[in-house]
């Protein structure tokens, strides 16, 4: 059943492309959500996001919008949205759409409109420089790879893009934009959606125009305006308005993320931050080889934890999305069934015993992994393709540009879930549009729902700790044992409870430290305490109130 405040609920993420296709098509749809709904009551989630649905070239699946107020025709109608929504609110269940706007797609009219001529009203809407053919504005790079401007033959001129060149980064300098911006917003209000999920929003507010000595980021990260922009986004549409919001947040600081989130400023509900999914980027560089630096990742997680608290701001919590590896694959362990189960287990209590808004993406809730792609044919992803051929460039050898992309590529997290043991894992009647791999015929709902000690069930019970008991939500976080090199310790406070969570985050037996005692009620577990050891990937949480 649903919570009514909000700072208790549990997201899931849909990406509607990879989750059930109900016509055959190889891709999923909207009518195929509507069908699990059921399913994602019986997990226990309180609101569904979906990435992108509306109209688009599908360049960067979705994130390249072409209209915003129409539905791609791939997922849909409008009617099956209005249908989601009513029977998702009938099961209790909230929706939350993707909102991308920092950039549209270069088939969007106003883009058309934008790039006939330097005096066409749309103009300004996007961003524009002169230069020459040989020379960019800016040094500035594009997130997936080469300089972040392209030039237009038709005006002689460059427009900036910070993502794909079919994405065009819009320019918030101006009124008319904002206002339509708004317009649009409020149009998904009045459809009756319950929330937001705004893409890559710290990066709306371009400062200067000028050479990096890096790849530009400074001049646009939590840009000068973003704080004065989110607040009139939030008077002009969502704000004192039961709809709760998260911004995607891409290089951000804990000073912002507080500022982006604290009540008192009127600006977003809660925040996703990734600073603590670049632990396995050698040296900041995502496409490297390297397994992931367990230290750095609890110090990251509980500086997050301990100082947004502290400024009375909010995260999200997660280990996976769209744009992610599958945490089993990445911080645990698959190499056997045992394993597997055990660590994805582990992982999930130690993730969602932390302060936040807890999100879980489609699949994970039953230990799906890594697709484990040797081909470069077998990759769909824009960023992927283009990392290929970059790192040809750089002279990367291609057993390596192979590893590489295996570990790190989006299409990671993008096969589409399984659902049972049937062909194509009950995805679709038809070719998928992306491979699946073969452990579906173990790794599937339907082997899940079956088994009551199944991943899943550890999910759903994860979920109703999280809505029973206030500890979870409110407790104040204490860090413990930081340098411990297996183990993630911490304690949650609240009033006179408090709960002991310890997670063994490797595949040793390993010493519970003498200062740890496990003594007291277990709330949740992935297996029996017995002794002074804990087994790998054991993970405990213990109500430990009136030591
Ligand atoms: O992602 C923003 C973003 O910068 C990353 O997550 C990015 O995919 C990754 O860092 C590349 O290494 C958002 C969406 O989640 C993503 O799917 C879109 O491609 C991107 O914005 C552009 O809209």
């Amino acid at each position: 059943m649903a919570v009514s405040d909000w700072k208790k609920s549990v997201v899931y993420q849909i990406y509607p492309k990879s989750f059930n296709d109900t016509t055959g098509n190889g891709q999923g749809d909207i009518p195929g959500i509507i069908e699990k709904l059921p399913y994602l009551q019986t997990l226990g989630v309180d609101y569904i996001w979906l990435t992108p649905i509306y109209q688009s070239p599908m360049n960067d699946n979705g994130y390249d919008i072409s209209d915003y107020y129409q539905i791609n025709p791939d997922f849909g109608t409008k009617e099956d949205v209005k249908t989601l929504l009513d029977e998702a609110h009938s099961l209790g269940i909230k929706v939350m759409l993707d909102i991308v706007i920092n950039h549209t797609s270069t088939s969007h009219h106003w883009f058309v409109e934008s790039r006939k001529s330097k005096d066409n009203p749309y103009r300004d809407y996007y961003i524009w420089k002169e230069g020459t053919k040989e020379e960019p504005p800016t040094n500035w790079e594009s997130k997936f790879g080469g300089n972040a401007w392209t030039y237009d033959e038709q005006t002689e001129s460059y427009y900036l893009r910070l993502f794909d060149v079919s994405q065009a980064d819009l320019n918030w300098e101006n009124d008319n934009l904002k206002a339509e911006i708004y317009e649009m917003i409020n149009y998904w209000i009045d459809f009756g959606v319950d929330g937001f999920r705004f893409d890559v929003i710290n990066l709306i507010s371009k400062g200067a125009f000028e050479n990096s000595t890096a790849i530009g980021k400074e001049f646009y990260t939590d840009g000068p305006k973003v704080h004065e922009y989110l607040q009139e986004l939030n008077k002009q549409t969502f704000g004192n308005k039961d709809i709760m919001t998260v911004g995607e947040m891409s290089s951000t600081t804990i000073d912002n993320c507080i500022k982006y989130t604290n009540p008192e400023r009127h600006e977003l509900s809660s925040v996703f931050n990734f600073h603590h999914l670049k632990v396995d980027y050698k040296d900041g560089e995502k496409w490297s080889d390297m397994k992931f630096d367990f230290l750095e990742l609890k110090r990251i997680l509980m500086d997050w934890q301990v100082n947004i608290a502290k400024g009375n701001g909010w995260n999200a919590i997660f280990w996976c999305n769209h744009d992610q590896p599958r945490v089993v694959t990445r911080f645990g362990k698959d190499d056997t069934e045992a394993e597997r189960v055990k660590s994805a287990k582990m992982l999930a209590i130690s993730l969602h015993m932390l302060q936040g808004t807890p999100y879980i993406y489609q699949g994970e809730e039953i230990g799906m992994t890594d697709p484990g792609f040797t081909d470069i044919d077998q990759y769909k992803d824009v960023e992927s393709l283009n990392a290929y051929k970059l790192l040809k460039e750089r002279g990367m050898d291609e057993q390596m540009i192979m590893k590489v992309i295996g570990q790190k590529s989006r299409d990671n997290s993008r096969t589409p879930i399984q659902w049972n043991a049937h062909a194509e894992a009950g995805f679709t009647t038809g070719e998928p549009w992306i491979g699946i791999p073969e452990n579906y015929k173990h790794i599937n709902v339907e082997a899940a729902l079956e088994d009551k000690d199944s991943i899943f069930y550890t999910y759903q019970k994860l979920i109703q700790l999280r809505h029973e008991h206030d500890v979870i939500t409110y407790g104040e976080v204490e860090p413990l044992h930081m340098e411990h090199p297996e183990l993630f310790v911490y304690k949650r406070h609240l009033n006179n409870e408090t709960w002991l969570v310890v997670a063994n985050y490797s595949d040793q037996i390993v010493d519970i430290p003498e200062d740890i005692d496990l003594e007291g009620e277990i709330m949740i577990a992935n297996n029996d305490l017995n002794g002074n050891a804990l087994q790998p990937f054991d993970a405990f949480v213990v109500n430990v109130s009136g030591d």
